[in-house]
């Protein structure tokens, strides 16, 4: 019985209700459950969910949007009602679509599902050249994380060049940030030939492969 506000929240952000979401976090905040139960039993689970949900062939987008917001909400509502510590790390996160790519969808769930897990978002759009990437790490040591979308074979190469100039700030500099690849073409063979540090095949995976360098 005492876990069922956790249940219930978990199947809100599965089922992509936002509304419903806010309204079990607000449950499960007034019944006193700690952040970190209420982060491990109740949103990340749903997170699990929403990956396996984008390994079909024909993922439901606007679906997966709903579950993000619903997230987002929950975690939002966390943050603002309990203490800073809820969130030890909320690192910025830098990312955008490589250079001679126009597709930004992708990138956008993934912007969402930082959010969701309460990382700052710089986002830099799409068609970002590598020397871009590399002046916004500058402008921004703090940043802990930036991230690379591609969805056009025609760009891995401006993609390689960029973790690259990545890799060679990285070590120029001294910051502590990690570099990671998507997008529908990426795969992790192509991924470690570039260079990159993670790479995961979907929003989710990405959110949770980073929370831990955040
Ligand atoms: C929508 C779309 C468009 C829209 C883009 C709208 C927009 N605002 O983004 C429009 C119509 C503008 C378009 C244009 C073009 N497109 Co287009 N497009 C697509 C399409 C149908 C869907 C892409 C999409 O949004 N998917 C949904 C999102 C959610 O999925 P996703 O991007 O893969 O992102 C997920 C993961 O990959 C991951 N992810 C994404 N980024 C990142 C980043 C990180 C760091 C991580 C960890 C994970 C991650 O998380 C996301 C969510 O889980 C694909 C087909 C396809 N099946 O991919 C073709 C496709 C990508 N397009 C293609 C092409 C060729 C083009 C054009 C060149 C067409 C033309 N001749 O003009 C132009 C390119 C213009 C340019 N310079 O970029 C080809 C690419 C082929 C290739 N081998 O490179 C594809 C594959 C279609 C095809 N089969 O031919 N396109």
């Amino acid at each position: 019985m005492e876990e069922k506000v956790l249940d219930n929240l978990r199947n809100a952000v599965i089922g992509g209700k936002p509304r419903l979401a806010v309204q079990e976090t607000e449950q499960a905040i007034r019944d006193g459950y700690p952040k970190e139960q209420i982060l491990n039993e109740g949103l990340l689970p749903a997170m699990h969910e929403i990956s396996r949900e984008f390994k079909k062939d024909e993922p439901d987008l606007a679906h997966t949007l709903s579950c993000a917001k619903a997230m987002k909400n929950s975690l939002n509502l966390l943050q603002a009602n309990l203490e800073e510590e809820t969130f030890p790390s909320k690192g910025l996160v830098i990312i955008g679509t490589c250079g001679g790519d126009l597709h930004d969808i992708g990138k956008n769930v993934v912007a969402v599902m930082f959010e969701g897990i309460g990382a700052h978002i710089l986002d830099l759009g799409v068609d970002v050249s590598s020397e871009r990437f590399v002046k916004n790490v500058r402008e921004h040591p703090e940043v802990r994380v930036v991230c690379i979308s591609c969805l056009l074979t025609t760009s891995f190469r401006e993609m390689e060049r960029t973790v690259q100039n990545l890799r060679k700030e990285r070590k120029r500099s001294g910051l502590d940030f990690i570099i990671m690849v998507g997008g529908a073409p990426v795969t992790q063979e192509i991924a470690d030939k570039m260079g990159a540090d993670i790479y995961t095949e979907n929003a989710a995976k990405a959110a949770e492969a980073a929370l831990p360098y955040l």
